[in-house]
C-alpha cells in the first residue's frame, strides 16, 4: 500500500475516536531538537502525530472504563494511570493491525513515555505538534532572543518558562498522545510537503506573552486553553476529571461506574451542570441565592 493509502486508513482508524493525525518526516524533527532527543530513524522516515480532539474523553474513554472495570472483570486499582492505559491499549491495537496489513514495522511512541535511565521524554510533542502543522508551537527561547530589548518582559522570560502549543480550532483543549513511526517507509525528498502550523495569535507579541504566562503560572484555572475563541472545548465531566489530583481521579471513576452505562453518566452530569449553571447565573443576575 502506497504512503498515502496508510495515512488515509489511519486517519479513518482514528477519526471516529475523535482524535486528529499529522504526518511528517523525522527530519523535521530532528532538525530542530538538541542532540539528547534526536530520533534514531533514517531521516526521510514516515512518522504521524496524534492528538484528541476534546470530545475523545467523552467518546473513547468513558466508553474505554465501562467496558473494562464495569463489564469487564479486571480492577481499576491493578493499573495506574487510566488515560495512558486507555491510550496505550488502543494505539497498540491500530499498530497490530497495520503490521498485519501490509508488513509495516511499526514504533509507537507515547508523550508519558521517559528514555530509560534518566527523565528525559522520548519525545518532546510540541515539538512534533509544529513540525507536523497540527499546532503552533510558542517557545519562550525563542521570543528571549527576538525581543531582548524589551524590558518589560526579559524578566519574566529568563525564568525558564515552558513552551505551549495553540491549535487553530481547539485553543489549548487538546493533548499530543502518540507519534506513530513507520520504520520501513522512508520517502523521498518532496512526496511529503511540509504544512506550516497556523498561528492562532499572528505573532502578536503581547498576546503571546500573555498566553505563556497564563501557562506557566495559572495552568490549573485552564485560561490558557481559551486564548482564541474555540469550537469545542472539553465537557463537564472531563473538566471535573482533570481537575482533581491524579490520586483522587480512581475514586470518582469508581462513582461513575455506579451508574448503569456511559449514557446515563452523561446525561445526568449535563443536568446537573446546566442545574448549577442556571443557579449561578440567577445568583449573579438577579441576586436569588
Ligand atoms: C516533563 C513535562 C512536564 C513537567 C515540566 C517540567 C519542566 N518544567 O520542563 C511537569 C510535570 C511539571 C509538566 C506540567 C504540565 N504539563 Co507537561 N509535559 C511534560 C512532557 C512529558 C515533556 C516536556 C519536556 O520535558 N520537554 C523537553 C524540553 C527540553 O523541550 P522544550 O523546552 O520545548 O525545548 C525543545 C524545543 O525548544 C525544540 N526546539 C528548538 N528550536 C526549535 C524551533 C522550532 C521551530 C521548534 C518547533 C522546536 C524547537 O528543541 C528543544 C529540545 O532540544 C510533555 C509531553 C512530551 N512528551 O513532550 C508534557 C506537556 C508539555 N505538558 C503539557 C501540559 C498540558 C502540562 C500541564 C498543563 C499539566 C497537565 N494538565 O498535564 C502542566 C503545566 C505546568 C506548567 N505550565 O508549569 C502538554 C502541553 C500542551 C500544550 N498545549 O502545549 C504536553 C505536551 C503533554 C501532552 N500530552 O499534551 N509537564
Amino acid at each position: 500500500m502506497n504512503f498515502e493509502n496508510i495515512l488515509k486508513q489511519l486517519n479513518s482508524e482514528l477519526e471516529p475516536l475523535e482524535f486528529e493525525s499529522h504526518p511528517f518526516l523525522i527530519k523535521w524533527y530532528n532538525n530542530h531538537v538538541d542532540d539528547k532527543f534526536k530520533l534514531n530513524y533514517a531521516e526521510n522516515t514516515l512518522a504521524v502525530l496524534v492528538i484528541n480532539k476534546p470530545k475523545m474523553f467523552d467518546k473513547l474513554f468513558l466508553k474505554f472504563l465501562f467496558d473494562k472495570f464495569k463489564y469487564g472483570s479486571e480492577s481499576l486499582e491493578s493499573h495506574n494511570d487510566p488515560i495512558d492505559l486507555c491510550m496505550t491499549e488502543t494505539f497498540s491495537q491500530i499498530k497490530q493491525k497495520f503490521e498485519e496489513m501490509d508488513n509495516n514495522e511499526i514504533d509507537v511512541i507515547k508523550d508519558f513515555e521517559m528514555m530509560p535511565g534518566n527523565r528525559r521524554p522520548k519525545i518532546i510533542m510540541q515539538t512534533c505538534a509544529h513540525v507536523s502543522g497540527a499546532a503552533y508551537f510558542y517557545d519562550p527561547k525563542k521570543i528571549e532572543n527576538d525581543r531582548l530589548n524589551d524590558e518589560t518582559n526579559t524578566n519574566l522570560l529568563k525564568k525558564n518558562l515552558m513552551g505551549v502549543c495553540l491549535h487553530s480550532k481547539y485553543g489549548g483543549w487538546f493533548a499530543m498522545r502518540c507519534v506513530f513511526i513507520f520504520k520501513n517507509i522512508i520517502l523521498d525528498n518532496e512526496e511529503l510537503k511540509w504544512r506550516q502550523p497556523i498561528d492562532p495569535l499572528n505573532g502578536n507579541y503581547e498576546k503571546i506573552i500573555d498566553l505563556l504566562k497564563k501557562f506557566n503560572y495559572n495552568w490549573k484555572d485552564s485560561t490558557y486553553r481559551d486564548v482564541i475563541k474555540v469550537k469545542e472545548s472539553y465537557s463537564s465531566i472531563q473538566r471535573e476529571y482533570f481537575n482533581l489530583e491524579p490520586k483522587y481521579r480512581k475514586d470518582l471513576i469508581k462513582e461513575w461506574l455506579e451508574y448503569s452505562n456511559v449514557e446515563q453518566l452523561i446525561q445526568t452530569y449535563e443536568k446537573i451542570f446546566k442545574d448549577k449553571n442556571l443557579k449561578n447565573y440567577l445568583v449573579k443576575n438577579f441576586y436569588i441565592v
